[in-house]
């Protein structure tokens, strides 16, 4: 099997000026990705306003995403929403379009049971017609807290490879890939790479890498021939951008970047996000002119 391990971008969707998806700049994302040297890219996540896009909005993001890819990255299509028959659909497109995984978030909102999650992810397996799942775990955004144990069993469905562990919580991360060496585990927060890899994550998937993805893999290279200091080095470097991304809007404000240098058309946001303000975009510009 394929190995997933390393450094992956958490799409955003460029849109124009009227909030429709722009193509062309998408492609232009995709490129950034393979640019930066990024392991590969993850489509159609929470970075991506999945959550507010129609399910064919978000089926022809992965057939676009796909072609600009040229197979120069691993593909892996976030495929996750509420309602499994949505799930199972998106996931036999992104079969179909030559991804390499399929991920899906927790279903969230209702509450659901354990077992009805359980019945969701296989669901999703069997649609995914042999594509390995990568559960994505985001407990601050859906409210759905699993335990160590439940995570162990979602680990052990068939074809669920591994995890996106979108958590601060790195006790939890170190005790699920200590307990499942067999599985991988994607650290989902930019702001402890570092730390997540030394608890055991073998990459990374997260939005600021459409901007800063050279600086994970930097850290990467770095912990790999033991050079701890300079990696924290570099993770401290990534956390300014971050605290100022968390002030603005991460969403919006790495759109403003992007569109800034020139990589993606317009810095529209989905409503009911809201785009930067013109004194956010001051500080991000005064940030950019002295550190990016
Ligand atoms: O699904 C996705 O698009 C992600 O990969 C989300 C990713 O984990 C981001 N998390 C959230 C809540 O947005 C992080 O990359 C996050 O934006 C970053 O660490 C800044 O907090």
């Amino acid at each position: 099997t394929k190995n997933f391990a390393g450094e992956y971008a958490a799409l955003l969707t460029p849109f124009d000026q009227k909030e429709n998806i722009d193509f062309k700049s998408l492609q232009s994302l995709v490129v950034n990705a393979i640019d930066q040297d990024l392991t590969g890219v993850y489509v159609g996540g929470s970075t991506g306003e999945a959550f507010l896009q129609s399910q064919a909005e978000r089926r022809d993001c992965l057939e676009s995403v796909a072609e600009s890819s040229l197979g120069k990255l691993n593909l892996i299509a976030h495929v996750g929403s509420i309602r499994t028959k949505d799930c199972c659909e998106l996931a036999n497109a992104a079969k179909g379009a030559g991804y390499h995984a399929v991920s899906a978030v927790t279903p969230f909102y209702y509450g659901f049971s354990f077992d009805a999650l359980l019945d969701h992810y296989r669901a999703i397996v069997d649609a995914a017609d042999g594509l390995p799942m990568i559960v994505y775990n985001i407990p601050v955004l859906t409210g759905v807290a699993l335990s160590d144990m439940q995570i162990e069993e979602l680990l052990n469905l068939e074809n669920v490879i591994g995890i996106k562990q979108t958590s601060i919580d790195l006790y939890q991360l170190e005790k699920i890939a200590n307990r499942n060496p067999g599985k991988i585990v994607f650290n989902g927060f930019d702001e402890i790479f570092l730390p997540g890899q030394m608890a055991g994550a073998q990459g990374g998937i997260g939005s600021t890498y459409n901007v800063i993805g050279s600086k994970y893999k930097e850290i990467q290279k770095l912990i790999c021939s033991g050079d701890v200091g300079r990696a924290k080095s570099v993770q401290k470097s990534a956390n300014r951008l971050i605290d100022l991304l968390v002030l603005v809007g991460v969403i919006p404000g790495l759109k403003y970047i992007l569109q800034q240098k020139g990589i993606i058309a317009t810095d529209t946001v989905r409503a009911p996000f809201r785009m930067l303000d013109s004194m956010q975009k001051r500080l991000v510009d005064d940030f950019i002119s002295s550190a990016l």
